[in-house]
């Protein structure tokens, strides 16, 4: 009997290897990996809390090489497929993001692993979109569309026998999970062909730019890697120093002194040249990929989530004013039901029963969980930075449903909250076996 590759050593060897990949197809995602590792040291040697804090949750470890991906498949079959392909790497989906009100004809979900171990050992996460077909306006270029989507594959013999084999025996030995990797980045490839003549892309372009960018190629292409600053407006100026076509506004909520959530700033779009079907045509054009980072703040409660989409709601200009509603002390935060949290032992000896008594008597130290996911609103201005001005269009008015997501992805999506709030009980159980 071969040993078992962990799904953890899997996945951190497939994040490296996208990150390996996608620095060789857009080098300027190689210049903000130096920017943000930067970034990190200068806040780290500032900070020592901070440091401190991130090496007892295991998080400073996985700092340098945490990212998220974003890809975009045509089917429901296309999806399922994605979904046994990032089981794999122990990536299950967990949350529903509808981007119709923002326009977009997509809805999504995001492959990450779920508990606190395995988000350590590797945090890689994939933001993965599903076409809504139905909402191409055009009836016989929504047939056309289907019938190309029908005709391709876009997972190798190879790494679908991989799986298959995975699926069988729980796992797979080293040399497999090695051809695993290299055969299923194939599948993320930006391969600088179309499946569709220069006419039909120029059709499908549009009807909408995304309906482009999933329909006419071989594969759902990598469309940006994500890095994690600890302090995006650091890494924003420098971008902007050194001439990066950097979005002017960072999405998601303000500066603060206990970063919530998320707050995502990205690149826009390069131009790639592919070759159409049907040759003799010169190169097109093609913008699809584009550069993004991103800071992660605490976790939010459901109540804490509905008072930020409040706060958002109502900031005009002023974003720092409509949160200032908005507690910005952990203590608050925590004692407020708002925020989610881990616990950390602070090394004092001492015995105590209830978190609530050892955070009392100072056995024990409530810090903030960290946020593992991402914001539809935040989504919807990256996907449109993404878009060329004029491809904004109005909102859908056919929304999307979890359910017709979930009946595509053929299971149910995970619940964040539910995973935020297990992490934070499996937390204080720990740090309490952890006290006598
Ligand atoms: C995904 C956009 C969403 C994020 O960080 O919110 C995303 C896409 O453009 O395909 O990656
Ligand atoms: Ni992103």
């Amino acid at each position: 009997m071969t040993q078992i590759v962990a799904p953890a050593a899997i996945r951190a060897a497939f994040s490296a290897a996208m990150s390996c990949m996608y620095r060789a197809e857009v080098p300027l995602y190689g210049d903000l990996l130096e920017i943000v590792a930067d970034v990190n040291r200068r806040v780290l040697a500032r900070d020592p809390d901070l440091d401190r804090r991130l090496n007892a949750s295991g998080e400073h470890a996985r700092l340098g090489e945490e990212r998220h991906g974003a890809i975009r498949v045509g089917t429901a079959a296309e999806l399922r497929l994605l979904a046994r392909v990032f089981a794999v790497m122990g990536m299950a989906p967990v949350g529903y993001y509808d981007l119709a009100p923002a326009g977009i004809p997509v809805h999504s979900t995001a492959f990450r692993a779920t508990q606190a171990a395995e988000l350590a050992a590797s945090p890689f996460r994939v933001f993965t979109s599903l076409l809504r077909l139905e909402l191409i306006a055009d009836e016989t270029l929504r047939r056309q569309a289907a019938a190309i989507l029908a005709g391709r594959r876009i997972v190798s013999d190879e790494c679908l026998a991989l799986v298959g084999q995975a699926e069988r025996e729980g796992g797979l030995g080293a040399a497999e999970a090695e051809r695993f990797v290299a055969a299923a980045l194939e599948t993320f490839r930006w391969q600088g062909r179309a499946i569709v003549d220069a006419a039909t892309y120029e059709a499908l372009l549009a009807q909408h730019r995304l309906v482009a960018d999933i329909v006419a190629f071989p594969g759902p292409h990598i469309n940006h890697l994500t890095p994690r600053a600890l302090d995006i407006d650091a890494a924003q100026a420098e971008m902007q120093r050194r001439g990066m076509a950097a979005k002017v506004s960072i999405e998601g909520p303000p500066r603060r002194a206990v970063p919530i959530l998320l707050r995502q700033t990205s690149f826009h779009a390069l131009s790639e040249s592919f070759k159409p079907t049907g040759g003799g045509d010169a190169p097109a054009q093609h913008t699809a990929r584009f550069g993004e980072i991103e800071q992660r703040g605490a976790a939010l409660t459901p109540a804490g989530r509905a008072l930020y989409d409040r706060c958002l709601a109502a900031a005009g200009d002023d974003l720092a004013e409509a949160f200032s509603a908005f507690p910005d002390d952990f203590e608050t935060l925590f004692a407020h039901g708002l925020t989610y949290a881990q616990f950390l032992p602070t090394g004092r000896p001492g015995q105590a029963d209830t978190i609530k008594q050892a955070l009392a008597d100072g056995l024990i130290t409530a810090a903030p969980l960290t946020y593992e996911d991402f914001l539809p609103v935040s989504a919807a201005g990256i996907f449109r930075s993404n878009l060329g001005a004029g491809d904004t269009a109005d909102t859908y008015a056919a929304g999307g449903s979890q359910a017709a997501f979930e009946d595509a992805l053929g299971r149910a999506v995970l619940d964040p909250f539910a995973l935020y709030a297990a992490a934070q009980d499996r937390s204080a159980a720990e740090a309490l076996a952890r006290l006598t």
